[in-house]
């Protein structure tokens, strides 16, 4: 149900909290002040409802998920809960009566950067799904105190400033002391027998820590249901007799949570790692275990009450950490223990790339967690002990759980869940003929495709309001309850009529775009172009560089024959690298680079832009994806696990321009073949040239000679300001072979971006193959994605009846 709330009993209500909260009139206050007036607000409204959904959990004995990631990446969060209370209408009319301004207030908001990419936003998608569809479902994470880093450019390069995200302090959370608890790090253990004849740990010389739990509530879409979003900070614990904290120990104890690990997938900072991945899975396991305890008497209906999923590797350490309170807390043996553990556990691989596949040496491991490594010692032992009759030496040593000196955190999750599932269709069956082939022999039926959702409250209902405001005016609300209702629009598809104010949402979408990359990067866009965007991380599989040489190539054509007919063209990034992924940075700088060039060169004449946002993130997604006309997913196929951003824009109305790799095989299914561009090596392809060594990316240099231009061009002095970085791309796809095989795909690629420039001219097909995109776009929901994970893996039910 949508609040009750009229206009004027909110503006009432708002300026009495300016007063409460800043102690003076509005003239007084920043857009800041408001916003968190505002969030007050809300959290009166909202907070009855939020009591009672907690309560009502508890008095049902409802099972609950916690979903454990160490990413959440919500995005603003003051619009979406207005939506999702009914009252985002109501509360932005009743504010611009009071003579503010609204956008002001919701930009205002900072952008929590709880996260890298897909993976945490997944989680956060997920989260409002859990809330939306009426299931029960908590996330648990790290309450990290500075975000991802804040990213400018300068003189093209990217530069890493720290993300103060709290230093104004966060209307959203709830400090919940009284919920804290100790987690332990180092020192030593032993077991002393006790004298009913069992085995009791003793710690000494421990580092504790106080976890304390910070609540959000995540509000779910006028249902009256709000969940909680649990993130832990990392405090030191309260002095008593005898304890006493250096400067230095409490510096070690606050960095714990004091800043997300910006990568995901390099080496560095590996022991503050392994700390927050045990700090949080230790933290939240006992945050269940004592609140199950409050209602159950023994420990046996465990996993009927409680669902932990394992969010990729990173809290994988939740599985010792229940057998260590079973064992040693509830004082079960271990078999019962083992057998309740693996029924709560669910696991979610999210990639197949070998170096995000955690692994710990086992001596740092064992020093900082001794307790959590005997009991991983003893389930490797015990996985031996059953496996090695039945599969052989070989295989068990593939995939124990110890091995080659390292903890192996996918093994022991598989090993420790009874569900593991991959993002998409083709990912979920690389895992089980490559990357975990040996576990999937042994365990078949664990495994099993989840393919990933995103929610449409934000990607289209709050990032894209023209064309939510048509879909409604055409098909009724309903969509907005049910997504896959968005299939009626496909009676619209011959309508010249509706096909015309499709085209006029996007066109006022581009336009608002085009205002904002003037305002704040001072580059002027045609909202008559193709607006040709890559938004997602910048590494070496997902292929900018194949966007990199078409823009080459399209730069090359018009300086060649500048009076030759040209589609205009926008070429839209949006990227952070890792702080220590050298190469990726290279790619930045060279982007920055030709949209120095291209921008600047008056015989492109406005033809041709590049757009290189900085500070890509949830926030700068809202805003590019509703403008965009081609949605680039150019990953080797393969490398991709699933990809988000291309669903996000495929509700949008974006026609994918991709390989056949992730879920761009089912959006390029659900749509219809003609309503996208596919391009480039197969999987199959792919592996054949791994087999047989057989690719030289060289042959393809030599074999078109277009190709070689473009290539040549990086090193030639073509491109100013780039040097080393020009040198070290053309190496890494001649010298050293491509090991992503972009130059193999790139004459697919440039075909299809010249079909593209030819259909783009005739805009009413294009307009009807945009909407066919939003028409298909209802099954990637992430409440559908979610309502699966409920049914399928934790057996959770949910209040919604979704189609
Ligand atoms: C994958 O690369 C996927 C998201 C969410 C990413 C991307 O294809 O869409 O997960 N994996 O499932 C990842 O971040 C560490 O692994």
């Amino acid at each position: 149900m949508a609040i009750n709330l009229t206009k004027n009993q909110f503006k009432e209500d708002f300026l009495n909290e300016i007063h409460a909260a800043y102690a003076t009139d509005l003239d007084g206050t920043s857009a800041f002040d408001q916003f968190t007036v505002l969030g007050r607000l809300i959290n009166h409204y909202n907070g009855r409802n939020y009591a009672k959904t907690t309560k009502k959990y508890f008095e049902e004995d409802q099972k609950e998920v916690y979903y454990f990631s160490i990413e959440f990446l919500p995005g603003r969060m003051l619009k979406s809960n207005l939506l999702n209370l009914g009252i985002l209408n109501v509360v932005r009319e009743g504010i611009t009566d009071l003579g503010l301004d609204f956008g002001g207030i919701v930009e205002s908001e900072p952008d929590p950067g709880l996260g890298n990419g897909g993976l945490g936003r997944l989680a956060a998608c997920f989260m409002d799904s859990m809330a939306s569809i009426g299931m029960a479902g908590n996330g648990n994470g790290i309450r990290y105190r500075y975000g991802l880093f804040k990213q400018v450019f300068i003189n093209g390069y990217q530069v890493e400033l720290e993300d103060d995200w709290l230093k104004n302090g966060n209307v959203w959370e709830i400090r919940r002391e009284n919920k804290a608890c100790l987690v332990r790090f180092g020192g030593n253990v032993w077991m002393r027998p006790t004298t009913n004849n069992r085995l009791e740990a003793v710690y000494e010389n421990t580092e504790d820590v106080l976890a304390v739990p910070y609540d959000t509530g995540m509000i779910g879409y006028q249902n009256d249901v709000t969940n909680t979003l649990r993130l832990w900070s990392a405090e030191v614990p309260p002095a008593g007799n005898e304890k006493y904290y250096t400067h230095e120990q409490r510096d070690r104890i606050s960095q714990i949570t004091q800043v997300l690990y910006p990568d995901d997938s390099s080496m560095e900072g590996r022991i503050l790692r392994l700390r927050q991945e045990y700090f949080f899975s230790s933290a939240g396991i006992q945050s269940i275990i004592r609140f199950y305890r409050k209602n159950h008497k023994t420990m046996d209906e465990l996993p009927k009450q409680v669902a932990v999923h394992i969010n990729d590797t990173h809290p994988t350490l939740v599985i010792p950490e229940m057998m260590r309170i079973l064992m040693d807390e509830c004082e079960l043996g271990w078999d019962q223990a083992w057998k309740l553990t693996t029924e709560c556990m669910s696991y979610t691989n999210h990639t197949i790339l070998q170096e995000a596949l955690e692994k710990w040496q086992i001596e740092i491991f064992k020093e900082l967690l001794p307790r959590i490594y005997q009991i991983v010692e003893e389930i490797d032992r015990r996985y031996r002990e059953e496996m090695l009759p039945k599969y052989g030496e070989d295989i068990v040593n593939q995939t124990a759980p110890l091995g080659d000196g390292q903890v192996r955190m996918a093994y022991l999750a598989v090993i420790g869940s009874h569900s593991v599932n991959g993002v998409a269709p083709l990912h979920t069956e690389l895992l089980e003929k490559d990357v975990l082939k040996e576990l999937f022999y042994i365990y078949p039926t664990r495994f099993n495709n989840k393919t990933n959702g995103i929610t449409d409250r934000r990607w289209v209902q709050i990032s894209n309001e023209p064309l939510s405001n048509l879909i409604d005016s055409a098909i009724g609300k309903e969509w907005r309850n049910n997504p896959k209702q968005m299939e009626l629009l496909g009676q619209y598809s011959d309508d010249d009529d509706f096909l015309e104010k499709f085209a006029n949402a996007k066109k006022n979408n581009k336009i608002a775009f085009a205002k904002f990359v003037k305002e704040t990067m001072d580059i002027e866009i045609d909202p008559e172009a193709i607006f040709d965007v890559q938004i997602k991380r910048l590494h070496a599989y997902k292929r900018q560089l194949l966007h990199v040489l078409e823009i080459i190539r399209e730069y090359l054509q018009i300086k060649d024959n500048p009076q030759a007919p040209f589609t205009k063209r926008v070429h839209i990034f949006g990227a952070k690298a890792a702080p220590s992924y050298f190469y990726a940075k290279e790619i930045i700088k060279i982007i920055n680079a030709l949209a120095e060039l291209v921008n600047n060169d008056p015989e492109i004449n406005d033809k041709l832009k590049v757009v290189f946002v900085p500070n890509y993130g949830v926030s700068i997604a809202e805003k590019i994806i509703p403008a965009a006309d081609v949605s680039e997913q150019t990953s080797t196929a393969s490398k991709e696990a699933s990809g988000t951003s291309n669903m996000k824009l495929m509700s949008n109305g974006v026609l994918l321009l991709g390989t056949m790799d992730g879920a761009n095989i089912d959006i390029v299914n659900a749509a219809g073949k003609s309503n996208a561009y596919t391009f480039g090596l197969t999987v199959a392809q792919v592996y054949n040239y791994y087999e047989n060594h057989s690719y030289r990316s060289v042959d393809f240099y030599e074999q078109n000679d277009e190709l070689k231009r473009v290539l040549n061009t990086l090193i030639d002095g073509t491109i100013p300001g780039i040097k080393s970085e020009g040198q070290d791309v053309y190496d890494a796809l001649i010298r050293y072979n491509d090991e992503y095989f972009v130059l193999a795909d790139y004459a697919d690629y440039v075909e299809k971006q010249k079909q593209i420039s030819n259909d783009f001219l005739n805009k009413k097909a294009w307009n009807k193959r945009a909407l066919a995109n939003v028409t298909a776009s209802g099954e990637f929901s992430s409440d559908y994605t979610i309502e699966r994970y409920g049914d399928d893996i934790w057996n959770v039910p949910h209040t919604k009846e979704l189609d």
